[in-house]
């Protein structure tokens, strides 16, 4: 079969893609056939894929050829000196910076391909590179991008469920992070605990609150104990496109951490064991960098599938459903 490449904005017939999930949450990883970003750093790159080709990224991750949960990566060369690869990270509504669970798929997929062996090796991102460390059993670490609280209780007013207070933080994306919600984190309730987040969500954009360089906070994530001895904490993750993290989130693990190193509730090399909201677990450890901490993240990911998406220049709905 020959995979053809998107070149001056013309579309490929095909591209390949290899699939997985990390701790239930889905990646896409468009290994060849993708478009050809140019050259520059990683960030540069991504704009481009942004503002040329979002198309493309709505062809591979929405339905009918993915969902509204998929998370789409796509493979190119690195700019930073040491990377073995670059990863673009996208969804269902446009580019992510970073994606902690995305990387670990990414990870088991280079793997599956043969282009990396067990051990440590380094990748780059729009947001800077990052540290994987290939184990047996299918388990990843990711190092990931310097994480840091940029503010502590910083209160909203919800509709329809007055006065909340969080934390925000950088993880790679920017979280807004709630314990006290009154919301019951289940699997069976995650109708309601999404409408919850996006009011917090659009709480949060309604009186101008953002991240510490302007950032929208597209992130929001509630916490509640949890009755599983193997974690410390349940998380649920609303991702910017609406869908919810079926994995505790890499990014909000490492965003999390960070708030409790900066509470002195956790010392740097201590481990925080997340659990998502339908019981998959990441181990998260961290070490100082100044004021900020480096998270390495652990968790599994098992490749599902491999295969040629074909974008047929007569198919009514090549680039997706827009819902
Ligand atoms: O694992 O960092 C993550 C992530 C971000 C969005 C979905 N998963």
């Amino acid at each position: 079969m020959t995979v053809e490449t998107l070149h001056n904005h013309c579309w490929p017939n095909s591209v390949r893609v290899v699939d997985s999930h990390t701790g239930g949450e889905p990646t896409r990883i468009v290994v060849s056939g993708g478009p050809d970003l140019g050259s520059g750093s990683l960030a540069e790159r991504r704009e481009r894929l942004r503002d040329e080709f979002d198309d493309f990224r709505a062809a591979v991750v929405l339905e009918p050829r993915g969902t509204d949960v998929l998370v789409g990566g796509l493979l190119v060369e690195p700019s930073e000196p040491g990377c073995v690869a670059g990863i673009i990270f996208f969804n269902n509504v446009g580019v992510l910076n970073m994606c902690g669970h995305g990387t670990i798929g990414l990870a088991a997929t280079l793997a599956h391909l043969g282009r990396v062996d067990k051990g440590v090796h380094r990748l780059d991102t729009p947001v800077g590179s990052v540290g994987i460390e290939l184990h047996e059993n299918n388990e990843v670490s990711v190092e990931n991008v310097p994480s840091y609280r940029s503010a502590k209780n910083v209160t909203i007013e919800v509709e329809g469920h007055g006065t909340l207070s969080g934390d925000i933080a950088w993880g790679g994306n920017w979280f807004f992070l709630v314990e006290d919600h009154g919301q019951l984190i289940e699997v069976g309730n995650v109708e309601r605990l999404s409408d919850f987040s996006r009011l917090i969500r659009a709480a949060l954009g309604r009186e101008g609150v953002t991240g510490a360089d302007g950032g929208e906070i597209d992130h929001i994530e509630l916490f509640s104990a949890t009755d599983n001895p193997s974690a410390d904490s349940r998380n649920f993750v609303l991702c910017p496109g609406g869908a919810y993290d079926r994995s505790p989130c890499g990014t909000g693990t490492s965003a999390k951490l960070a708030c409790l190193v900066a509470d002195g509730k956790i010392a740097p090399g201590e481990t925080w064991r997340q659990e998502s909201v339908i019981g998959s677990i990441f181990e998260a450890t961290g070490k100082f960098d100044g004021d900020k901490v480096i998270p390495t993240v652990r968790g599994a990911a098992y490749v599902t599938g491999e295969g040629v998406l074909f974008f047929d220049s007569t198919d009514p709905f090549r680039t997706g459903i827009s819902t």
